[in-house]
């Protein structure tokens, strides 16, 4: 079994998506351990980001990921790393695949509908990012 890490980003929430994409998460077979809805600062934003603060964006994603609620979800499933990133598609909706969540969701680059973590042990991390192990079901 694996962990992996779902937010689903301000955009997704603010375009009435949560609900759409919590059915494509269980219609994949994840189990959700757990979910919450939550703002957070750009210090906490920039704090879970920090692999990417050297890159163009980072003041832009920072900015985007504080600008409103986010709904981070704990995924378990064997082999939920990679399944997760395949259903969420590619990190621009314009080269995301068809019937992925991005290509549905997504608007653009900077605001793409959910986050996914990107290997094994970044799962581990990013779930222990925002959620306890009593809060994990
Ligand atoms: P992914 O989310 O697919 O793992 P990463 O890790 O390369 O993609 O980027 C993390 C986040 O940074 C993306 N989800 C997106 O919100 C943002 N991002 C990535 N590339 C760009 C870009 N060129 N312009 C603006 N934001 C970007």
């Amino acid at each position: 079994m694996e962990r992996t890490l779902c937010i689903i980003k301000p955009d997704a929430v603010r375009n009435n998506n949560i609900g759409n994409i919590v059915a494509m998460i269980q219609a994949g077979g994840f189990r959700i351990l757990g979910m919450k809805q939550m703002t957070i600062s750009p210090a906490v934003a920039g704090e879970f980001y920090a692999v990417h603060k050297e890159r163009p964006f980072y003041g832009e994603l920072v900015e985007f990921m504080s600008s409103g609620p986010i709904v981070p979800i704990a995924l378990e499933k064997a082999n939920a790393v990679a399944d997760w990133r395949t259903l969420i598609g590619a990190t621009n909706p314009a080269d995301a695949a068809e019937g992925t969540i991005r290509k549905l969701y997504a608007t653009s680059v900077g605001e793409n509908a959910v986050h996914g973590s990107d290997s094994v042990e970044n799962g581990l991390r990013e779930v222990g990012f925002f959620f306890g192990e009593h809060e994990l079901i």
